[in-house]
């Protein structure tokens, strides 16, 4: 008896093991084929340690600067490859290594994972900012898919002069079975529209039972002074129910958009306090070496990357993961 319990009992651990690994594998068989585009670059660079010839420096550096890896990165690299060099002569797989592991060191040295679970006893409150079409919206569905079953969720759209900007949340928040606010801008019938921060206050109180508060704002350039501002008092809006929120405010940056994105940082740093980074569209035309850049330059960490528009699109980030991804792509 006792061993028919027991092998029952291992037959689910294994059943489990193995749909946790297959669940694994798929996640980075897609991370894969997803980053793709990004990855030729990298394929190229290898190309120049084909032969055992002189190593060409200069179209080294040139196709290290196209992975958008800053100047500073890439020289980095160019020295700790001609170090190698006076030791061995240098093949496809040494550099591959090499670049692995460079780009891994630095990726982890600013890592933090993105974990909700140590505001254990407090609302969670997540407030997400970026440029127009950054993919805000599109990155706070799918984070509320992950969510979705562990904490009781409210997406608040503080984009409250867009009507489309609502529709769209509201949309997500019909598929994915969570509740939505927006002050009202749906159902508005007399023509008055709450402000930003205004939304966002209410929402914090809409339901006691809330434990996760999902708010997006809308799309901003950072030249434009006025929103950036409105930015700001969403932000002491939210500090004035207590001072801890948002626990995490996160920059969201079209990785297509390459070296751009650290004017971006620069410029959501000075009006929030930011505590981490999503960079979306990595399944298209970006070059993933933005990512070391970033973390490297803001000294941020990386949530999540988004590669692609479902929101089954997501994984926590992983420095090794992504890496290999794309070197091995
Ligand atoms: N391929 C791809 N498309 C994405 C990704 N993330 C977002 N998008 C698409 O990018 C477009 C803009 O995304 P949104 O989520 O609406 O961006 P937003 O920042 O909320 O835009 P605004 O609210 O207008 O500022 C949409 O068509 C999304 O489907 C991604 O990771 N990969
Ligand atoms: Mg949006």
């Amino acid at each position: 008896m006792i061993f028919t319990i027991f092998k029952k009992k291992e037959k689910q651990i294994l059943e489990q093991d193995a749909s946790q690994n297959i669940e694994k594998k798929t996640w980075f068989q897609k991370l894969k084929e997803r980053l793709g585009l990004s990855s030729l670059i990298f394929h190229k660079i290898f190309n120049i340690f084909s032969s055992s010839g002189d190593i060409n420096y200069d179209e080294f550096e040139t196709l290290l600067l196209e992975t958008d890896m800053d100047y500073d990165l890439t020289r980095m690299l160019i020295e700790k490859v001609k170090d190698l060099s006076k030791t061995q002569s240098i093949t496809q797989n040494d550099v591959k290594d090499l670049m692995k592991s460079f780009m891994i060191e630095i990726l982890e040295s600013n890592h933090k994972v993105f974990d909700l679970d140590q505001y254990a006893n407090e609302k969670k409150v997540i407030m997400f900012c970026g440029i127009n079409g950054s993919g805000k919206t599109t990155s706070i569905a799918k984070i509320a898919s992950l969510y979705k079953n562990k904490f009781k969720t409210l997406m608040i759209c503080c984009d409250t002069f867009r009507a489309a900007a609502s529709a769209q949340l509201s949309f997500w928040a019909k598929s994915l079975e969570i509740d939505f606010f927006d002050g009202g801008l749906s159902e508005n019938q007399d023509g008055k529209v709450l402000s930003p921060s205004t939304v966002a206050y209410k929402g914090l109180d809409l339901n006691e039972n809330n434990e996760l508060f999902l708010i997006d704002t809308s799309g901003r350039l950072t030249t434009n002074q006025n929103l950036m501002q409105e930015l700001k008092a969403i932000d002491r809006v939210l500090k004035k129910k207590n001072a801890s929120y948002p626990q995490e405010s996160i920059l969201v940056l079209d990785g297509t958009m390459g070296q751009n994105l650290h004017n971006q940082v620069e410029a959501f740093k000075e009006v929030t306090n930011l505590t981490g980074l999503i960079v979306t569209k990595l399944d298209g035309i970006s070059r993933g070496g933005i990512i070391v850049s970033l973390s490297h330059k803001h000294k941020l960490p990386i949530y999540f990357i988004g590669i692609g528009e479902k929101e089954s699109d997501i994984n926590f980030f992983s420095s090794e993961e992504f890496v290999n991804g794309l070197l091995d792509s």
